[in-house]
């Protein structure tokens, strides 16, 4: 490929054609059940779009949390896309995907049909016809070993699911230990809040156990724009003693995602959460201390992303990943990728969907896809243009390589099971 018009081309081509791994979602295997959310109502009620309801219409938050989730899906639908051009991220995401689906994308009654349409889809084969659309092959979950609906499903016993895979949840725990060690020492462990030698192996061992018991591809946790290491604190010590050695043991990544302030306005609830810029030498002390684990980072401030690429050129072990929550914009995704490409190679995970509910991986990998398409096919006519010649193959490879290969071997998805 000579001239950036079959470039371009072929990036587009080989994007379509490669299935993605979606490394980082809220879905769910069908066997966990109700905690899988899909259909209209469901994407209309998404808390990025319950944020930018209550800016354009009157409806106080406590009336809004009063109505029926039909009833606000109902209300966000009138607000944001009838009275109101639907040209926010979000917003249009809901319209491409009911444009997928050959579905009307506007009017008052493209609801209820909307509504009847998802109504007559079988879970099982609309989830196979999701990730078709979406051009993904598998999704990680976010699974919860101290939630009380999600818990008792694994504990006793969910069926694997070819397209799912799971991930351990610390939030909980290494946020939370002093209102939930109880609910760990109720499944038998003998902890307490104060974290001698004796507990500390008891909460290693509570987390072998779940590993062996939900085969997690990482373990993960969402941490304070504030976040400490090390420091004198329970969390510092749960880290450094707990799940660091586990996730050695079970040669599986730690999941840092660093940044999001919660609760900024608790009165709109999931849709409240903020963010801030994090202190990344914590980051860097974590990677430094401890070399043989390895570290799967998203960052939530814009403003932490040219450090964040420095850092990994520091570590093989810190393995950047995702434009997440506010930053999936493509305004936003361009320039962090650009930035990427520019200091590590292809040697980063650019996104991941964050999406809640099915059908959201539609719009969230086709936008991935448009936005990734100019910024790649730049990337090799610069190449072309400073004197390499560039083929599909290997076009194809760092794709495979960005949205695939650099997940399965960091995450050891093809080693065998300790
Ligand atoms: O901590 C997380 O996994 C975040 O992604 C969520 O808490 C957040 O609400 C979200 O869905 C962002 O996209
Ligand atoms: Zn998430």
């Amino acid at each position: 490929m000579e001239n950036s018009g079959s470039i371009r081309q072929t990036v587009e081509q080989e994007l379509e054609n490669i299935r993605f791994i979606d490394i980082h979602t809220h879905l769910f295997k069908p066997s966990l059940g109700a905690l899988g959310l899909w259909g209209v109502d469901e994407l209309l009620t998404y808390h990025y779009l319950e944020a930018e309801l209550f800016r354009s219409c009157d409806l106080k938050p406590e009336q809004y949390w009063d109505l029926s989730k039909p009833q606000r899906a109902q209300a966000i639908w009138k607000t944001l896309f009838v009275e109101n051009t639907p040209v926010s991220e979000s917003a249009r995401g809901v319209v491409a995907v009911l444009n997928a689906f050959g579905l009307p994308t506007e009017g008052k009654e493209a609801l209820a049909e909307a509504r009847k349409f998802f109504a007559e889809q079988k879970l099982e084969e609309h989830i196979g016809r999701v990730f078709e659309l979406a051009g993904i092959s598998e999704a990680v979950m976010t699974n919860d070993p101290l939630d009380p609906n999600e818990a008792p499903l694994w504990e006793a016993g969910t069926s694997e699911h070819p397209l799912f895979h799971a991930v351990l949840r610390l939030d909980r725990i290494l946020e939370g230990w002093s209102e939930n060690w109880r609910h760990v020492e109720a499944k038998g462990y003998k902890v307490e809040a104060c974290l001698s030698g004796k507990v500390l192996a008891e909460v290693r061992r509570f987390l072998s156990d779940w590993c062996v018991r939900m085969r997690p591809v990482y373990m993960a946790v969402s941490l304070p724009d504030t976040f400490q290491f090390p420091e004198e604190s329970t969390r510092s010590h749960l880290l450094s003693n707990a799940v660091l050695p586990v996730c050695h043991e079970f040669r599986i990544p730690l999941s840092l995602m660093i940044g999001v302030r919660r609760q900024v306005n608790p009165a709109i609830r999931l849709a409240g959460d903020g963010v801030g810029k994090a202190d990344l030498r914590s980051l860097e002390n974590l990677c430094r201390n401890f070399p043989n684990n390895r570290f799967l980072v998203s960052l939530l401030s814009r403003e932490n992303q040219h450090e964040f690429c420095v850092l990994a050129r520091k570590f093989r072990n810190l393995m950047p990943f995702g434009c997440w929550w506010f930053l999936n914009n493509p305004s936003i995704v361009e320039e962090i990728t650009r930035e990427r490409i520019e200091m590590l190679g292809m040697s980063f995970i650019p996104q991941h969907s964050d999406a809640r509910v099915l059908e959201q991986v539609i719009y969230k990998w086709r936008n991935t896809r448009r936005t990734l398409a100019p910024i790649l096919a730049n990337t090799y006519s610069l190449l072309v243009e400073d004197g390499r010649t560039v083929t599909r193959e290997q076009v194809r490879a760092d794709i495979t390589r960005l949205f695939r290969k650099n997940f399965e071997n960091f995450a050891c998805i093809n080693c065998p099971i300790p």
